[in-house]
């Protein structure tokens, strides 16, 4: 990169290829470009040959992917004179939509689960001053409410049925061509709206399609955004597999299910928005849906933390969890490449981490001996 040449975010970087005018006023809080990690210590202890990538989107500005959503998503309605966004979240959309709207200089109204949200997303809200409304409901309840809400209110919905919050997303799926200089075999994702590997595929698809060959029937993906609205494609896309929690896994149940369940909290989701789109996802990329155990997901965030010195959040360890066991089972063959992406940071949530780690602090006396005596018992 040239000297004095700062990153201002991914609307300004993908801006021929996002819905905005040369003279939009961008809200960012310079999201995006976030690390790809090759892992190195699971895949040699696992002992087989693929290379397997995380993209970790816990290092955004407020710690999650929805914030590539979230820039998008303020910018059109401030360009459209919005003064007030609502969304229903299991915590990570309200962080995010609080921070923009904070940058904005509007409000923020955010209707989140009761006491059903990591304790690090609920600081965020409350922080960046937007007006939390906790319902007595899990998130479905609370989209189905701001859905009503933003009908009459004057109030913007910022979750993902508003399609520049996809637009936003698929920027990630540019991110990982440009750096891996092809797209992956594999990409794997945590689903519970669905929104996020429906704009992956999107990101996908509009790439394929300056590089491969347009066929004649309409694109699916881009909603009349993409500049390739009209013409699908065949160029190189990866199989895109959803991994959802066993407790809320409605994409396994092939139907909605009304009382999800997990330790996953930000996809506790049994209602997903995107539902018809991601099953279109699924057939066209030739990908799978599977499910999770929260044991399971629990397991992986430790291993990536243990292992790998990468601290996600449970939901996003649900992506590698899932690939892990599709690589060991052979369903992800050797030789492929992977990536899967941490959605989440695990600072969000650090009662589920603290709860699950292996060691505990070790109280000693404040004297030398004590503390050496500490370091040998604990040694290798
Ligand atoms: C860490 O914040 O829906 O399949 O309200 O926070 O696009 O829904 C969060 C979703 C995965 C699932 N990982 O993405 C919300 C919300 C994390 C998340 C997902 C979420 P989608």
């Amino acid at each position: 990169m040239a000297f004095g040449h700062r990153y201002t975010g991914l609307i300004d970087r993908y801006r021929d290829r996002l819905p905005v005018h040369d003279d939009t006023r961008i809200i960012s809080l310079g999201e995006g470009n976030t690390p790809l990690i090759r892992l190195n210590n699971i895949p040699r202890e696992l002992g087989r040959d693929f290379e397997l990538y995380v993209k970790f989107e816990g290092l955004n500005p407020t710690g999650s992917f929805k914030d590539r959503g979230m820039t998008m998503a303020v910018t059109k309605a401030v360009e459209e004179g919005s003064k007030a966004i609502i969304c229903a979240s299991t915590g990570n959309t309200s962080a995010a939509a609080a921070a923009y709207a904070a940058r904005a200089g509007i409000t923020a109204f955010v209707v989140i689960p009761d006491g059903k949200i990591a304790m690090g997303k609920l600081a965020q809200a409350m922080m960046h001053g937007s007006v939390v409304i906790q319902i007595e409901g899990n998130f479905d309840d609370g989209m189905r409410l701001v859905k009503e809400v933003a009908n009459s209110a004057p109030v913007t919905l910022v979750n993902s049925v508003n399609p520049f919050r996809l637009q936003g997303q698929k920027t990630a799926a540019f991110e990982i061509v440009e750096e891996l200089g092809r797209a992956p075999d594999f990409h794997c994702l945590p689903v519970g709206n669905a929104g996020n590997i429906t704009a992956h595929w999107i990101g996908y698809s509009e790439l394929a399609a300056q590089t491969g060959e347009h066929v004649t029937e309409a694109c699916t993906f881009c909603r009349g955004h993409c500049r390739f609205a009209g013409g699908g494609v065949t160029g190189q896309r990866p199989r895109m597999v959803g991994y959802q929690a066993s407790g809320s896994a409605p994409f396994l149940r092939g139907a909605m299910v009304d009382d999800p369940e997990t330790v996953a909290t930000a996809i506790r989701i049994g209602h997903p928005q995107s539902w018809d789109v991601a099953w279109k996802v699924r057939e066209e990329s030739g990908g799978w849906f599977d499910e999770c155990t929260d044991e399971e997901i629990l397991a992986a965030q430790k291993l990536l933390a243990e292992k790998e010195g990468v601290f996600c959040e449970p939901a996003s360890a649900t992506s590698v969890a899932g690939a892990l066991r599709d690589i060991r089972n052979g369903k992800i063959p050797e030789g492929s490449s992977v990536v899967c992406t941490l959605t989440g940071h695990g600072l969000k949530d650090p009662d589920t981490a603290i709860a699950q780690s292996s060691r505990t602090p070790i109280k000693v006396r404040a004297e030398l001996d004590a503390v050496t005596r500490a370091i040998h018992d604990n040694m290798g």
